[in-house]
């Protein structure tokens, strides 16, 4: 028989086995040639390929059925007009995370868009007074970044944020039909809940004009917004002081009529001037508090309207 030996000393199959086995096939170090033409031919397993569904980019719109099969995901549409603070928001979130930063009752167990998120993460650069933020949003991205989480019961929940461009917002407070509004309509129709953005920066510069920006896109919101939950979120409030009182207390007395049970929290992502708070709770503390209206509206979209009949079937509740 042809073939050879692993062990390179050894002399099999021209001379005697090494380790004095008569048969040197019987070796276990000895490796017989295979007849190429009797060798099935294997089909080659690409394996740079991945077999996961997914890249670990954030997810495209059509892409949500990578976690929609497992929960019904709670989406949170993040809204506001461009420059507003949206994506350095979600930057800022996932790098409290990385840090050890937690959430209230939710325990982060994972993400199928670490790669989005870790993107947000490199382009939200700290460096010691000075904070880089992400490029602008690009006009038509309509991206969703994953959360999985579980609270204490261990009960899975997946949370998407949906972050669009602002000036998709702008188009649709005006015109909720605006041909290019499409990624402000389908968030506003898909998601469970919305956080609504107000750019302290804005409001302190350009005053009415930026309030009326920001009533205009609270306003579309109400339109059909059953019992989604808002809250209002007044972004870069290391400057709020910089904002004319009289501007802040009337747009609060605004929205506080438009939305039931309003409810407001501010954040930034400036360590200076203003305390920690705004930084490293307040921007945790605002998924938390959306989270928790999300269950709550979750759970009254379940519970079953009392039925009020004169008939004793319909009116029967088991006792
Ligand atoms: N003063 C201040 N400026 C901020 C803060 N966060 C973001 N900015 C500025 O706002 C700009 C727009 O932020 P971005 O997150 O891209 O807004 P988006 O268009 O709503 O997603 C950034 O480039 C920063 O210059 C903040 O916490 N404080
Ligand atoms: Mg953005």
């Amino acid at each position: 028989m042809k073939g050879k030996c692993k062990i390179p000393e050894c002399p099999a199959p021209d001379a005697a086995c090494h380790l004095g086995n008569d048969d040197f096939t019987q070796c276990e170090n000895f490796i017989p040639e295979i007849d190429e033409k009797k060798v099935k031919k294997v089909k080659i397993v690409d394996t740079n390929k991945s077999s996961i569904g997914w890249s670990g980019e954030a997810f495209t719109t059509d892409e949500l059925e990578i976690v929609s099969y497992r929960t019904s995901p709670f989406l949170i549409g993040i809204v506001g007009k461009a420059a507003a603070g949206k994506t350095s928001f979600l930057g800022m979130l996932y790098t409290l995370l990385l840090s050890g930063k937690k959430f209230k009752e939710f325990n982060f167990v994972g993400s199928k868009t670490t790669l989005g998120w870790d993107d947000l993460y490199h382009r939200l650069k700290f460096k010691a007074g000075n904070v880089t933020f992400p490029q602008p949003t690009p006009v038509n991205s309509n991206k969703l970044y994953h959360f999985a989480l579980r609270n204490n019961e261990q009960h899975l929940k997946d949370i998407l944020f949906a972050d669009a461009s602002g000036e998709v917002f702008s188009l649709w407070a005006i015109n909720r039909n605006d041909e290019s509004a499409e990624n402000a309509r389908w968030i506003y129709s898909n998601s469970n809940s919305f956080m609504l953005f107000i750019d302290c920066d804005a409001l302190s510069k350009d005053k009415n004009s930026a309030k009326k920006e920001v009533l205009l896109i609270a306003r579309q919101l109400t339109h059909d917004l059953k019992n989604r939950p808002v809250i209002a979120v007044w972004s870069k409030a290391d400057i709020k002081d910089k904002v004319l009182p009289k501007i802040k207390d009337t747009l609060k007395e605004e929205l506080e009529n438009l939305f039931t049970n309003y409810v407001e929290i501010d954040i930034s992502n400036f360590l200076e001037p203003g305390p920690d708070e705004l930084v490293h709770k307040n921007n945790l503390t605002a998924v938390d508090m959306i989270l928790e209206r999300m269950i709550v509206s979750s759970h009254l979209d379940l519970a079953i309207n009392r039925i009020d009949s004169k008939d004793l079937f319909l009116n029967y509740t088991g006792k």
